[in-house]
Formats: C-alpha cells, sequence, structure tokens
C-alpha cells in the first residue's frame, strides 16, 4: 500500500492480498469519489485468473490450519475485530462516505451492522452445537458435528461495503471456512481495510484472501468460473437476479449450494386507516435513503383508493423537501450520488421506459445538473452523478412496476381494499421485502400471510433489516438460502454424522438389533 494526497484526504495504490501478502497483479483499475470526480480514491488491479488461482491455493493451506483451530477461539477473533470496528468506526464511516456517497449516519449504521454481526457469532464460537442421537443397537453412541465446507467464493455489491460482506465473511470463518473475496469495484480501501482489520484481530494470513477487479468479463466473472476447477465448496453472492441465476447454474452443475442474496422490488402498502403521518415518513425514507441503492428499498407504493389522492398530496410534499448533495461537506443531505455510472444509465432509461408505458410523472426531472437545477441541492451537481428524486404514477405490470430500478425513484399505485393490495404486491418476479401500513389487526394478518417475501414490517419500512434476524428472500429475490443471525450457520457447514462402536463385535444397524 502507498498513500498519496488526493483532495479530501489521501489516495491508496493498493494490492490484493493474498495469502497475507500485497500482490500487485493485473490491469490497473481506479475508484474516484462518486460526489466529486477529482477526488481519487485508490488505484488498485484488476485480479486474473491466476490470480484468483492463487488465491484459492492459499485459502486451502489456510484452510488446513484454521479448520482445525478450536471454535471458541476463531469466535475471539471475532470478538476481537468487534472491538476493533468500534475504534475504527468515525474512520470507516468517513472514508464510507467518501468511497460510496453514504450520508454520515447511513454510514456509520453500516459499519454498525458489521459490529452487530461480530458480536452475535463472537460467542455462537462456543455455541456451535451438534447433536447426540440415540441408537438402534447396544454399546454404541450417535453424533453430528458441524463441519466447515472448504473454500467459499465470495462477491459482494459496493452499496453496503462493510455490512454486507460481514454477513458472509464473519459466520463463514466463524465455523472453519477460509475465503476468497472479490468485493466491488466502488469500494477497494473499505474492502482492504477489513481484511486488514480482521488480521489485526487474529485472523491468521490466508484466511480470508482479497482479490480486486470487476464484474462482467473481468474478476466476479472468472471467479465464477473458477467453480468448475474444482477451486471451492461453496459460492456467495450478492447482486443482480441475472448474474445470480448465473451463479446458480454454474455451482448447480459443481452441486455446490450457493447464497444468492438478489434483487427486490419491495412493496409498500398504506391502508384507510394508516396513520398517515407515520406512512408517508415510511414510505419516503424506504424508497429514497441511500438514494434507493438498497436491495430492500421501496419500489411501488400500494394505496388504498379512499385515501390516494391525501397521501399522494402529503408524499410528494415530504419528496419536495428531500435535501441532495455532497455527503461529505453536507452531512444534512439525505441522499448523495449514485454509487456509479452504471446505476445512474439504469435509472435514466427507467425515465424512457415510463414514457413508453405511459406512466405519469408527479415528481423528478432526472439528473440534476446546473442547467437543471434541484431546489435542494448542496454543493456541486456536476461533480458526481446526482439524481432528482422521482415519483411516478403507475400500473402493475408496466416495466418500472416490474423491474428493480436501484436509484431514487417510487411508484405511487392505487389499489382498493386489502385483497387487491395483497395480490397487486404479489404480482412482480420479485419477493425479498414488503410493509403494510395499517391499524386494522385482521388487515395486517393476512397481508402477513398472504405476502410472498422473506421480511415483512407492519407500519415501518421496507429498510432497515436487523443484523440477527434472517435476511433473504423467495421467487426471483434469492435461493432460499439465509444470511444473519443463527440461521446462516446452516449455509457454511454440513452436518457430519458419526458412530462409535464400543460393543467390540460387528453389528449391523437394521439387521442385528434384536427387535424384529
Ligand atoms: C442490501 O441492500 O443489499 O435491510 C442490504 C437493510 C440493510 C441491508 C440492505 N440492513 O436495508
Amino acid at each position: 500500500m502507498k498513500a498519496f494526497a488526493s483532495k479530501y484526504g489521501n489516495a491508496l495504490e493498493l494490492g490484493h492480498l493474498i495469502g497475507g501478502e500485497e500482490v500487485f497483479e493485473g490491469a490497473p483499475l481506479e475508484r474516484r469519489n462518486p460526489s466529486d470526480h477529482e477526488d481519487l480514491i485508490a488505484r488498485f488491479p484488476e485480479g486474473t485468473k491466476d490470480t484468483l488461482r492463487k488465491a484459492a491455493l492459499k485459502a486451502r493451506e489456510a484452510f488446513l490450519e484454521w479448520s482445525r483451530t478450536p471454535a471458541p477461539v476463531r469466535g475471539q477473533v471475532l470478538f476481537n475485530l468487534a472491538k476493533i470496528l468500534e475504534r475504527e468506526k468515525p474512520t470507516l464511516t468517513r472514508l464510507m462516505v467518501r468511497e460510496v456517497g453514504k450520508t454520515f449516519k447511513e454510514a456509520a449504521g453500516d459499519v454498525q451492522e458489521a459490529i452487530d454481526t461480530a458480536i452475535f457469532f463472537a460467542s455462537e464460537g462456543r455455541r456451535l452445537y451438534g447433536q447426540t442421537v440415540p441408537s438402534e443397537m447396544r454399546d454404541k453412541e450417535l453424533f453430528t458435528f458441524r463441519r466447515p465446507l472448504g473454500v467459499v467464493g465470495m462477491i459482494t455489491a459496493g452499496n453496503f461495503p462493510i455490512a454486507v460482506p460481514s454477513w458472509k465473511l464473519i459466520p463463514a470463518v466463524l465455523t472453519g471456512n477460509a475465503v476468497v473475496w472479490k468485493p466491488s469495484e466502488d469500494s477497494p480501501v473499505l474492502s482492504y481495510v477489513f481484511v486488514k482489520l480482521f488480521e489485526e484481530a487474529g485472523l491468521p494470513p490466508g484466511v480470508i484472501n482479497l482479490v480486486f477487479g470487476g464484474g462482467k468479463d473481468s474478476t466476479g466473472q472468472w471467479l465464477v468460473e473458477l467453480m468448475d476447477e474444482g477451486l471451492f465448496q461453496k459460492f456467495a453472492f450478492t447482486g443482480s437476479t441475472k448474474v445470480g441465476r448465473w451463479i446458480g447454474e454454474v455451482a448447480g452443475r459443481n452441486l455446490i449450494r450457493p447464497t444468492l442474496e438478489l434483487g427486490g422490488k419491495n412493496p409498500l402498502v398504506v391502508m384507510r386507516d394508516a396513520d398517515l403521518d407515520l406512512a408517508v415518513e415510511g414510505a419516503w425514507w424506504s424508497a429514497f435513503a441511500t438514494g434507493g441503492q438498497r436491495c430492500t428499498s421501496a419500489g411501488n407504493i400500494l394505496v388504498d383508493a379512499p385515501i390516494y389522492e391525501e397521501f399522494k398530496r402529503r408524499f410528494l410534499e415530504k419528496v419536495e423537501a428531500t435535501a441532495i448533495g455532497n455527503p461529505l461537506l453536507y452531512p444534512e443531505v439525505t441522499y448523495g450520488p449514485f454509487i456509479n455510472e452504471r446505476l445512474y444509465a439504469r435509472w435514466l432509461e427507467h425515465y424512457r421506459w415510463a414514457e413508453e408505458d405511459g406512466a405519469t410523472l408527479l415528481f423528478g426531472r432526472g439528473r440534476i445538473t446546473r442547467d437543471n437545477p434541484y431546489p435542494r441541492f448542496h454543493g456541486d451537481p456536476e461533480a458526481g452523478l446526482f439524481g432528482w428524486p422521482t415519483v411516478f404514477e403507475a400500473r402493475p405490470g408496466m416495466r418500472q412496476f416490474q423491474e428493480e430500478i436501484f436509484g431514487p425513484t417510487v411508484n405511487l399505485v392505487k389499489v382498493d381494499g386489502i385483497e387487491e393490495a395483497i395480490e397487486v404486491a404479489n404480482s412482480t418476479p420479485y419477493g425479498l421485502s414488503s410493509a403494510i401500513y395499517t391499524n386494522h389487526r385482521h388487515w395486517a394478518y393476512l397481508f402477513k400471510v398472504g405476502i410472498r417475501a422473506g421480511m415483512t414490517s407492519i407500519n415501518n419500512t421496507t429498510v432497515g433489516a436487523e443484523a440477527h434476524l434472517p435476511f433473504g428472500g423467495v421467487k426471483a429475490s434469492g435461493n432460499g438460502a439465509r444470511e444473519s443471525g443463527i440461521w446462516v450457520i446452516e449455509e457454511y457447514t454440513y452436518w457430519h454424522a458419526v458412530n462409535e462402536e464400543y460393543s467390540g463385535r460387528l453389528q449391523l444397524a437394521q439387521m442385528d438389533t434384536g427387535y424384529i
């Protein structure tokens, strides 16, 4: 690592971290502050297939030792990590604001999720229970043990650059696995620092190997392809449904059960009896927090017909008051820039979908520029890519109703009654998060049991899952694997059944029981 001065602090020259060594290999890439493109943050290489092979071999080597380290000792490393993350929280928070353009409040929350995850799993190291199982035979005992799977390939997104990797890395290493991690090219510094903090906490070098690079036609794609060389026993991915399906196919032919956390088009329902102040605020935050760049962001707000006009008026008032800008200089903004150009381009495209499908634009005017000024913008809009908060009136079946956009935009959709609300809420391909605002207990119940989603809030937002509840979706939002809480342990271990024979004779199950 080399440091040199840049606009808002140092820029770093980073290498991959393989077996504890820094390796400079591959074509140069760079990361700039998305709020201000003049601020270079890092230069880093694009790992090749060979870089990845080396990393996988180092991981295999480290696995042999690490998997034999007692689980409570592995847990102790995570306890140390929690303390170190707590110590570094202000630095990581600021770095996150600069590297991916989150607000300070949200960046601190991102780091806190990792701290909570580390605390949770630190003591799981003392609770990695197996079972004792009665045998059919005399003088014989049966047991189950959790065993680590081996080397895990991981690809993560840049919108939660510490929290989401922590959901994967922490349980993977707690259960004794080793990892090759390809983080998002949008957060190289945070990823590098995160691995260094694991090592400071006592994680032996080589247990987590970091290889930088892009996704398609780059390091991410090659990492997936290496499943075909038998280098991984597990694969974990957070990203788009399209890429997730392909990873699932490659994993499937290699008999690997992947963890796939994919897209969402999360519905938020507001019923006629709802507390409207609460619902307006919750809907606004669900749609525009992180500039809509969360897999849990609300994409469609389904509003009950009798209150539709009233909700629309109050919601638009709230949206118009949204402050946007460079969060590093103006901490009061609700959201900052697009994390990258690809997300901006997709968001911009949905304005065209709206035109084609006849959706009504209620608020929003594309990219914020000097010629297209947004009244509550702070900073120089052309230093990065910033989008107007956008609200459409749309109908089910429209492209923008069906597809995840991952930017500051939301659709208002009129529904009539709870049954229609549930039907419409279920009519996208996705099933990640969901929410309903109502004080009617039976409607809340009907929604809770009728919605096809991995997560549901009653009178709260679609975003903001807690670190010890199972996170994941159904339908196109994932393959059923869960992250967070004890449930994730199933994803990183297999059950090993062991029998111990004390009789000194050949006893055979089913045949020698003497009961038949
Ligand atoms: C994501 O966007 O991939 O529930 C994860 C939330 C956050 C995590 C989002 N705790 O909104």
